[in-house]
């Protein structure tokens, strides 16, 4: 039993989570860039504008944009065998409108992918991960602009065409489904730039930008291949799937309801149409989403070569017959921990995801997210004695290596969250760490930004060499 050999065993990162440099080389601000701290359970503030005084963490972020050769060195010296980040939009097309890309912003990332392939690692790039130009933002109102849809595609093209011959593997959109919730304007403000207006219906505003992105994302797909045949373009979903809170039939429909919310974005970008489920919602809740007669043709033929997902936690719900949408609110599962965020830990449903993913779409899996944020300090001896990450991350290779050699699932890589610490995409927060390498910095924005390897990192650099077979949690650390 082992995984396969050339499995991509690495880490995935964002741009605007650790670049900083937010208005160096060229960069335009990005939505990200007026986004404030929060702290656990209270979610980011988003400023018209930028405001003097006020605590931007994504402007200097851990400054990678300086230090990526120094930070690439030490990821490579686990042994990483590819990278995910992303491509700020901003540093190509500052404002998002412009014809002409910013040649200082596609030089850095060429830079940065040659300095990857020196280590022998395989870049992943994601194009949009929450980042869309904040002028694209303001003056189109995001993803509910059918406009977007040329921006984008301008921009995929851009990169296609220049790194060509350094990245094979790419995804369109971040988490695309995370803005299910509509109840949480700062969710669609980070997956498509916009806000919701006061009254208006915001479930059909979420999926009119969801369709604008789709047929944005398939044609992404098929001009990439144009430029080269070999490119993986897939989907990337935020999967936390959702069980029933108890063996009750209703229980059983209210979350397989729960789990379609998810399952229709990845539904149209692997199948090619929206699903029958999805049409009858609208039906039935009066939605009317717009779209050009080619869009479905479109969708048809722009679809996936892989499936990327995120894997945190799992949800767990109980039918609630007043929520007529989605028939369930969430319970809290007794039988799961979770982090001081709230964040279940189950690495059991991390193998019941790669299986569902497996089963209903067949096609090649890659974990491009997965970890736990913890509060983490320096000891005594100087070290970062991160043992409930190695702990977490031993339990969930355990299960994903099951899913492979028991259950048969194709798996391309596995790809932990921010192996750098790094800016937290929801609260905003530095001490929210998933790193095996730990950052000076505080919540303030206070700290040196030196590097340092955590406990973590030599196990994981260990779980590397033996191609995952080594699991023990003990690990000796140099002195
Ligand atoms: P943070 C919510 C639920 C699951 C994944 O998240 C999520 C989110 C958004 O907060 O985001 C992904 O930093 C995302 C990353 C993000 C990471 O998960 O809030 O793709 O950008 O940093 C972890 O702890």
């Amino acid at each position: 039993m082992a995984l396969p050999k050339g499995f991509l065993w690495g880490g995935a990162v964002a741009a605007h989570q650790l670049e900083g440099a937010w208005n160096v080389g060229g960069k335009g601000p990005s939505v990200a860039d007026v986004m404030t701290v929060g702290a656990p359970g209270v979610e980011r503030g988003i400023t018209d504008g930028i405001i003097e005084g006020e605590n931007y963490p994504n402007h200097e972020a851990i400054d990678f944009y300086h230090r990526y050769k120094e930070d690439i060195a030490l990821l490579a010296g686990m042994g990483f065998k590819c990278f995910r980040t992303s491509i700020a939009w901003t540093r190509i097309f500052p404002n998002g409108d412009e014809l002409e890309p910013n040649e200082e912003g596609l030089k850095f990332y060429d830079d940065l992918f040659d300095e990857m392939h020196k280590y022998g690692m395989e870049p992943v790039v994601t194009l949009s991960h929450f980042e869309i130009p904040l002028h694209l933002a303001n003056e189109y109102g995001g993803w509910r602009n059918r406009k977007m849809i040329e921006f984008f595609v301008r921009f995929a093209k851009v990169c296609f065409e220049r790194y060509k011959d350094k990245v094979k593997y790419w995804m369109t959109f971040n988490e695309i489904n995370n803005q299910r919730n509509t109840e949480s304007p700062f969710l669609t403000f980070t997956n498509s730039g916009l806000l919701y207006k006061e009254g208006e219906d915001r479930y059909q505003v979420m999926y009119q930008a969801a369709h604008y992105e789709f047929v944005a994302s398939a044609i992404a797909v098929i001009e990439g291949h144009k430029i080269n045949p070999d490119f993986q373009i897939g989907c990337m979903i935020a999967f936390c799937p959702t069980y029933p809170a108890s063996a009750a039939p209703q229980d059983q429909i209210a979350a397989l309801k729960e789990m379609d919310r998810t399952y229709v974005f990845a539904d149209v970008q692997c199948r090619g149409h929206y699903p029958s489920y999805i049409l009858k919602e609208w039906e039935r809740f009066g939605t009317d989403i717009r779209m050009e007669p080619e869009d479905l043709k479109i969708i048809q033929e722009g679809t996936v070569d892989y499936i990327a997902f995120s894997y945190y936690m799992t949800f767990t719900t109980e039918y609630d017959e007043s929520n007529v949408r989605h028939l369930g609110r969430e319970k809290k599962n007794p039988f799961v921990k979770a982090n001081d965020w709230g964040w279940q830990i189950d690495p059991i449903g991390l193998r019941y995801a790669l299986n569902l993913l497996q089963e209903r779409y067949e096609l090649p899996l890659m974990i491009v997210e997965n970890g736990i944020g913890l509060h983490e300090h320096e000891e005594a001896d100087g070290m970062i004695h991160d043992d409930a990450r190695i702990e977490y991350f031993a339990n969930h290779i355990t299960e994903m290596k099951k899913a492979v050699e028991l259950d048969g699932v194709t798996l391309i890589g596995y790809c932990p969250w921010g192996p750098i610490d790094l800016v937290s995409a929801g609260t905003g927060e530095m001490e929210k760490r998933y790193g095996f390498i730990y950052v000076d910095k505080n919540n303030k924005g206070e700290g040196t930004l030196a590097r340092k390897p955590k406990k973590s990192y030599y196990w994981y650099k260990r779980v590397i060499e033996t191609n995952g077979e080594n699991l023990s949690k003990e690990i000796d650390v140099p002195v």
